[in-house]
């Protein structure tokens, strides 16, 4: 096997012109989704987080094309317009002229690429023109009643027309043949595609799935979804859920694509048998690594933002505040409320098991698991808020009094003698403390929910919880100790949060663990943030991401990726592995936790579009040499470098692959894995440090021809 080492920035300066090789080729690339500059799901991140790495590449050859949403414009877009010696100008002069109203611009992330944004009601009078040109040409009807699907036929007729425009325009600018490739991400945009193909328009064109459309329906359905993938008659089993045209436009984009992509290997296998084609090459998503200067400052954020999680937990459990704190560990959950796609029923079956080995193995530590994802509500509850409040009066209070106390220790210490102990701790002082003491009484259990959710009898979460019984208690009356605690926070966090005060990336960086057992993930974003923020994660075989670990490093585990098997074992097993995953980790030390931290921040190259990147030229590169036979491209090169990304098990690991259980930090670290007092942890840290550092000078990836 061939190890190479990864992000040596090989050959990468090349590519990185600022469009400087595109403009002399005539090359532009076109990238088209409804989620440009609109945020929905997860294609929003792929596009935000890539617009640097495309920008860098392209320059003012790379421009993005979505609809147009008042709201997301307002906040994300900055308005401009194309200089008028520019196709672009050209060819959205000649749409305004037809009626269409376009918006130009340049999106406001990093990179800033310019977008053009198609407002769809401008030309709703023509829906039903659009949709008889489908149905004659491609034999593809779309109901009345699709809301969805037919703003996805205006959408992309708008798109389609415009690249036809484009087309035309660039010729009348240049003598040299433009080469256009226009990628299109998912369905709702796959209609521009299937238009400028029908037309015959001279455009290389890439369609990308995320997920496919049956996938996502069967298996939120109570479905073998991956030991029947052959067997699915699809055109009946998307009928039965009324999406067949909606399946017939995806998987007509897919077939009339000239390159086929999707985000990862599994769900490579799930196109092949549900829309019939085997994606061309799968283009894994990346993220916008921002490296810091200082090593170990994600170290220093994960303490600062874990004291802000303190503070919430000592307002919702006040009156049961019985924590120790430094043996508190916070597990989070989060994501698309689908309960059973994203794992969250199997999450909270093994929080219970979690909570009963901890029992059993006598351990004194405290997991508080979050639960984050968006369900109805109506607004915060009281007692939640109730907490906060009464924690906040007593630490106001405690601030006045002390500043007060020292006060009057200064002036009667200026005096030349002693304060009494009276004179310290006044009368008033000591009731204004009792009110606050008397305040955080409280009869009731610390809630599961942070807000009122409406039906709530018939939330999967709060149901699984009343099933299993993990109702915030404690557990070990004589040591009154609690072991597990739930709170399901169902809305996303942001920094006006009143209870957290964090935004959604400090709250991970706040917590020690993520949990991810999705079923249904073609890639999943929410580990590999966990990942770059150096948060160790669990993901499973069946998450795009979980596989690209398990392909590209050679023991995840001790990088501080944890892998459930969800597809080869029973769901049983799969519970008790998470569990046991879950308990491994609970057991680790402070030490062993700050190194695992450190390896998995390490692993954050591997995920930054600076190397992933390479995918999409090479699905470019690809299509443009179907369309243009004499493009030329460097495909060895790609092709070569495309396999050259792979992580062995860090230095310090025992070198048998017989112990992954074992390959967590405990068994890698010099001396006493128990040692956890507060008195060692400057010295802990301070080899710590040594370690990383010395890792990092190791190769930390061994090139076979070094
Ligand atoms: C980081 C900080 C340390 C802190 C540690 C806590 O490494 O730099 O100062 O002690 O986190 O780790 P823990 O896993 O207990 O939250
Ligand atoms: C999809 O969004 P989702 O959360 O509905 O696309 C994402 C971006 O490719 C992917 O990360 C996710 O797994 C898919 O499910």
């Amino acid at each position: 096997r061939r190890f190479y080492r990864v992000d040596s920035n090989y050959d990468l300066l090349r590519y990185l012109d600022r469009g400087e090789v595109a403009a002399y080729q005539n090359r532009w690339t076109f990238e088209v989704s409804w989620e440009v500059a609109n945020k929905v799901g997860g294609i929003y991140t792929v596009l935000k987080s890539k617009a640097l790495i495309s920008t860098e590449e392209l320059g003012n050859q790379y421009i993005l094309l979505g609809p147009y949403k008042e709201h997301s414009v307002r906040t994300e877009v900055e308005n401009l317009d194309f200089p008028e010696d520019s196709p672009l100008h050209k060819a959205v002069s000649v749409m305004r002229e037809r009626g269409h109203k376009v918006y130009t611009g340049t999106w406001l992330v990093e990179g800033n690429p310019q977008v053009i944004l198609f407002d769809i009601g401008s030309v709703s009078y023509k829906l039903h023109e659009f949709k008889h040109d489908l149905w004659s040409k491609a034999n593809i009807g779309i109901p009345h009643l699709d809301i969805e699907a037919n703003d996805a036929v205006i959408f992309g007729y708008q798109i389609a027309q415009f690249i036809n425009e484009f087309e035309r325009a660039v010729k009348e600018f240049s003598e040299l043949t433009p080469r256009i490739v226009a990628h299109f991400h998912e369905w709702q945009a796959g209609v521009g595609l299937i238009f400028l193909r029908m037309w015959g328009v001279q455009v290389a064109t890439i369609f990308t799935t995320h997920a496919t459309l049956l996938g996502r329906y069967l298996c939120a359905g109570n479905t073998d979804f991956y030991n029947n993938l052959n067997r699915f008659n699809v055109d009946e089993e998307a009928g039965k859920r009324q999406i067949y045209h909606r399946y017939c436009l995806e998987r007509a984009a897919s077939h009339f694509a000239h390159i086929f992509t999707t985000v990862s290997e599994i769900t490579s296998y799930e196109a092949e048998n549900l829309l019939k084609r085997k994606p061309d090459i799968v283009t894994p998503n990346g993220l916008n690594i921002v490296k810091f200067s200082a090593l170990h400052e994600f170290q220093n954020l994960h303490a600062t933002s874990k004291e802000k999680i303190h503070e919430f937990v000592r307002g919702h459990f006040y009156g049961h505040y019985n924590f120790d704190l430094e043996k508190t560990l916070y597990f989070f959950t989060a994501g698309r409320y689908e309960f059973i796609n994203k794992g969250a029923d199997i999450f909270i079956e093994s929080l219970a098991r979690l909570n009963h080995y901890i029992k059993a193995g006598g351990l004194d530590m405290t997991v508080v698991a979050f639960l984050i994802f968006p369900a109805k509500t109506n607004n915060f509850n009281v007692e939640s808020l109730r907490g906060h409040a009464v924690t906040k009066s007593l630490r106001d209070a405690l601030n006045d009094i002390q500043h007060n106390m020292n006060k009057r220790m200064y002036e009667i210490c200026l005096r030349g003698r002693m304060p009494e102990s009276d004179e310290l701790l006044l009368k008033e002082d000591k009731v204004r403390i009792k009110r606050c003491l008397y305040a955080l009484q409280r009869n009731d259990l610390p809630p599961i929910t942070t807000h009122n959710v409406i039906d709530d009898w018939s939330d999967p979460i709060l149901n699984s919880i009343r099933r299993c019984h993990l109702f915030n208690t404690i557990h070990d009356r004589v040591k009154s100790t609690r072991y597990l605690q739930i709170v399901f926070h169902p809305e996303f966090l942001n920094s006006t949060n009143p209870l957290f005060g964090l935004d959604y990336e400090d709250f991970i960086r706040g917590c020690h663990l993520g949990v991810f057992p999705s079923y249904y993930e073609p890639w999943g974003y929410t580990p590999a943030e966990c990942t770059i923020m150096g948060i160790p994660s669990i993901t499973t075989n069946l998450s795009g991401f979980g596989c690209f670990m398990q392909e590209h490093i050679a023991d995840p585990m001790s990088y501080g990726i944890y892998v459930v098997d969800r597809r080869f074992i029973s769901l049983e097993d799969s519970v008790r592995q998470l569990s046991q995953y879950m308990f491994d980790f609970t057991r680790l030390s402070r030490r062993q936790r700050i190194i695992q931290r450190n390896r998995t921040e390490r692993l954050s190259d591997l995920l930054d579009w600076k190397n992933l990147g390479l995918f999409y030229r090479l699905a470019r590169a690809k299509a443009l040499q179907k369309v243009f036979p004499d493009f030329i491209m460097d495909e060895e090169a790609e092709m070569d470098r495309s396999k050259r990304f792979r992580y062995p098990r860090p230095y310090s690991e025992p070198p048998s692959p017989g112990s992954s259980r074992l390959t967590t930090p405990g068994t890698s670290v010099r001396g006493s894995d128990t040692e956890d007092s507060i008195d060692d942890e400057t010295e802990n840290m301070y080899r710590t440090d040594k370690e990383m550092i010395t890792l990092c000078k190791e190769p930390s990836l061994t090139d076979e021809n070094n």
